[in-house]
């Protein structure tokens, strides 16, 4: 770094407590001009508009929503994506984000019949077919089962499936942003079922939402009896009405589509449901014709999220290198970093709490002098799988998926601080 702040940061401390905001701000320069001939800077030595007015009181604002300044933190979707709003999705702001939880308000969208409004008091859900005892719960009756909090990332199987062709969207929103990780609240699925009584035969389940979609999935009877959840709070509050208010289920590691809102069935059985959508989609079509069926877990992923193309480089000098790392089959172990197209990698700094199947959150501090950079990031989950290329994937998978491509990720920086979803080589 050719100019050192940490002594006029000091210098101008020391400085404002002896001398007054007058005094201080007609002599020091910003953080941003330091080095710079000292300009008197307005905005420290006169008196701003809110200094002077009364501000709301406690009575205004009864449920608090973010300053007015951040209106351009928002999900976005991109129009000719599908044919109508009902049936599609929006994206995540990653690159407005930081720490490892998702705001509740912009956490991605994906419904097949759109957001269906449910009083909790008329909300029912069934246990039924292979069970002792068919049993319906009431909101209230789950409420009063022990519960337990957990945070988890929930990835839609389509993310990054407009790249499996080639570089395609301009952002990190719109690449990965079919992802959010919130914290759950909510009863393990196992004390639900064992209330029921399985019958030894169980082999999947069958879960129903109560949206106009009625999109039921199924689920192996293994994986329900391990750690999903029968969800009905996140971050600390009730679901919202998009992510399924009043009930949602919770799939740790496993790919959204299973993740059913507004659930209100659940049959046991002894084999899949052929469910139009299982047949028709959510397969991996392979080179050779053949589809992958019933890849559930989510692979080792992660995106920088800063700098991307929504968000440029603006300054030279000291700069903070961002993103998130996730993988479905346990905690991410590491996370490297290339600024120069993979020639040297380094490892990141994860700061934050590293959980089990929830987001980790990566930084590189680092000086940018103005050159061009090809950055990545590629992640190392605790079972040693390393997040692949775009082109092993390929070799492996083809062109023709939608889903599951947690290829490395690429942005180009410029030499001006703008930033371009490229690929190399
Ligand atoms: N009832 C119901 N559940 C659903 C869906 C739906 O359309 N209806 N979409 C699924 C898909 S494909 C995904 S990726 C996740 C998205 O969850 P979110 O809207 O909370 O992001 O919900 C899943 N659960
Ligand atoms: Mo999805």
């Amino acid at each position: 770094m050719s100019n050192e702040p940490t002594a006029d940061l000091l210098n101008r401390r020391r400085f404002l407590s002896v001398a007054g905001l007058a005094g201080a701000g007609a002599v020091l320069p910003t953080i941003a001009q330091a080095g710079e001939a000292p300009k008197p800077d307005p905005l420290i030595t006169e008196v701003q508009d809110w200094n002077r007015y009364l501000g709301d009181g406690v009575d205004k604002r009864p449920y608090g929503v973010p300053s007015k300044y951040e209106k351009h933190v928002v999900r976005r979707d991109v129009s000719w994506l599908t044919a109508s709003p009902e049936s599609s999705v929006n994206f995540t702001p990653l690159h407005e984000l930081d720490g490892i939880i998702t705001p509740s308000g912009v956490c991605f969208e994906r419904h097949h019949g759109g957001i269906a409004e449910i009083n909790p008091a008329d909300h029912r859900l069934m246990i039924h077919g292979l069970v002792e005892k068919p049993l319906v719960f009431t909101m209230d009756d789950i409420k009063r089962m022990p519960r337990v909090n957990k945070v988890y990332f929930l990835e839609c199987a389509a993310n990054s499936g407009m790249e499996w062709r080639g570089a395609q969207l301009n952002g990190c929103q719109f690449t990965h942003g079919m992802i959010h990780n919130v914290m759950y609240t909510g009863v393990p699925l196992k004390l639900l079922l064992d209330e029921a009584g399985l019958k030894p035969n169980v082999k999947w389940l069958m879960l129903e939402g109560a949206d106009s979609a009625g999109m039921n999935r199924s689920l192996p009877i293994a994986k329900a009896l391990d750690d999903v959840l029968i969800a009905f709070a996140m971050n600390g509050e009730a679901l919202r009405p998009e992510n399924g208010y009043p009930l949602r289920a919770v799939i740790p590691g496993w790919q959204g589509n299973l993740w059913v809102k507004w659930l209100r069935r659940i049959e046991a059985g002894d084999q899949p449901w052929q469910t139009r959508e299982e047949t028709s989609k959510y397969t991996d079509l392979m080179p050779d014709g053949r589809a992958r069926k019933h890849t559930f877990v989510m692979d080792a992923k992660s995106v920088i999220t800063n700098p991307s193309p929504q968000a440029p480089l603006k300054f030279k000098g000291r700069n903070v290198l961002t993103g998130v790392a996730w993988s479905g089959r346990g905690t991410v172990k590491r996370v490297d970093v290339t600024l120069d197209g993979g020639r040297n990698w380094q490892a990141a700094r994860i700061d934050g709490p590293v959980l089990d199947k929830s987001l980790v959150r990566f930084y590189v501090d680092f000086d940018w002098n103005g050159e061009e950079l090809m950055i990545q990031s590629r992640a190392i989950d605790e079972t040693g799988y390393v997040q692949p290329s775009k082109d092993e994937l390929r070799k492996v998978r083809g062109v023709n998926s939608v889903y599951h491509n947690n290829g490395i990720q690429t942005w180009l920086v410029r030499g001006n601080g703008e930033t371009e979803n490229v690929e190399i080589g």
